[in-house]
């Protein structure tokens, strides 16, 4: 067994995701720090967007089975640079959140992960509704991923 680090852009819904894998009620509040628990590894989301945190993000990496990269399905574009799913030595899957939101574009949030370099599974989720994490929960446990 062995944890998913999560990481993408701030406000893309990681620990939102994080926690509604966990079933665990209340909002999520920014974080301000690599933060380890026993199932993930929560990244801010400055780490995905500035340069000079990924050094950090690497050697995280390697604590972790999988890395998951998170796209807000809402988001016109991607805040990651081409390719970025290609510098960890880790499975990479993807996930489009928020696609409860009207104005969520699950198509689009596709193709952001697909030029961030992630491959197939991703996975359409919403962690108000919960749709799509029976799936997403099904392929973590299926590969001997904690997520809860
Ligand atoms: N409607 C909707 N809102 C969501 C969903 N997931 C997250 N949000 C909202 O998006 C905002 C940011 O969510 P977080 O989970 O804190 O985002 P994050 O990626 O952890 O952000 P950082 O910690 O700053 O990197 C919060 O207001 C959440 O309530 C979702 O699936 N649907
Ligand atoms: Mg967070």
């Amino acid at each position: 067994m062995g944890k998913i680090m999560v990481i993408g852009p701030v406000g893309a819904g990681k620990t939102s995701l994080l926690q509604a894998l966990r079933r665990e009620a209340g909002r999520a509040v920014k974080t301000q720090s690599l933060s380890f628990f026993d199932s993930a590894i929560d990244t801010p989301g400055e780490y995905s967007q500035l340069p000079r945190f990924y050094p950090a993000l690497l050697v995280t990496a390697m604590e972790a089975a999988a890395v998951l990269i998170i796209q807000d399905a809402t988001a016109r574009q991607m805040s990651l640079p081409p390719g970025f799913a290609g510098m960890f030595a880790r499975p990479v899957i993807g996930a489009a959140t928020k696609i409860d939101l009207p104005d969520a574009d699950p198509a689009r949030a596709k193709t952001c992960l697909a030029w961030a370099g992630v491959r197939e599974p991703i996975f359409l989720v919403s962690a108000h509704t919960g749709e799509g994490l029976i799936l997403l929960r099904d392929y973590l446990r299926e590969r001997g991923y904690h997520y809860e």
